[in-house]
């Protein structure tokens, strides 16, 4: 899933404090067909079970759209699922432990929040990372903002490695993001919360194609 994952600019996350349980398929699917290819389970604070049980409503949908499809947190459950990716936090310990529960075909992403995370990640072998949260955002409460000053240092400092921008992202940010010198964004709550959330996709991927 490595060259799906070059190809992608756009990622979605399907975030349960924004989707009800019954909505994952309805969100998934809507996401897929704007364009998202690569897209997450992030579940925080769900019982594991339940976890699986929507990974398991998720995970064939973005197959069958030729997406990558990412676990947020539990690498033991990514690997008993076969996803395509796992994303883990500052908090999960170093990527090398996260690699030895899913072994080395797995994609591997890595949640950082400033410029010396983002290159300690590229050195313990991260697939992608994650950058942010540019913005205040109420989907990650109480962390802080990075801005936007470092994007394009930090972008050139990583090559080929895929960043992608996270917090805060929206219609109206993101010619500042993009501006900053972003190549790939991250956009949860904007999109999940949009009416038409296949045409917002699009026109975003549309955006970032340009
Ligand atoms: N991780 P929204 S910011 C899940 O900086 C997440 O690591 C972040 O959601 C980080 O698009 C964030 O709704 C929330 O702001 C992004």
């Amino acid at each position: 899933m490595k060259h799906v994952l070059q190809s992608c600019r756009l990622y979605g996350i399907v975030d349960m404090g924004y989707t009800a349980p019954g909505q994952v398929a309805e969100k998934t699917s809507a996401l897929l067909e704007g364009g998202v290819r690569i897209l997450q389970l992030r579940a925080k604070g769900l019982p594991l079970p339940q976890v699986a049980e929507l990974a398991r409503v998720m995970q064939p949908l973005c197959r069958a759209a030729g997406a990558v499809f990412v676990l947020n947190d539990y690498p033991e459950l990514a690997a008993s699922l076969g996803a395509d990716a796992v994303h883990v936090g500052q908090d999960a310990g170093p990527l090398a432990q996260v690699r030895a529960v899913v072994g080395p075909q797995m994609l591997v992403g890595r949640s950082t929040h400033s410029p010396q995370q983002a290159l300690d990640a590229l050195a313990e072998g991260a697939d992608y990372i994650g950058f942010g949260p540019l913005f205040p955002t109420g989907t990650k409460p109480g962390r802080p903002a990075i801005g936007l000053q470092h994007i394009a240092q930090v972008q050139a400092q990583l090559g080929e490695l895929p960043m992608f921008c996270i917090g805060g992202i929206n219609a109206a940010t993101l010619p500042d993001v993009l501006a900053a010198g972003a190549q790939r964004v991250v956009i949860v709550s904007w999109l999940l919360q949009q009416k038409n959330i296949a045409a917002a996709a699009h026109a975003v991927n549309d955006i970032l194609a340009h």
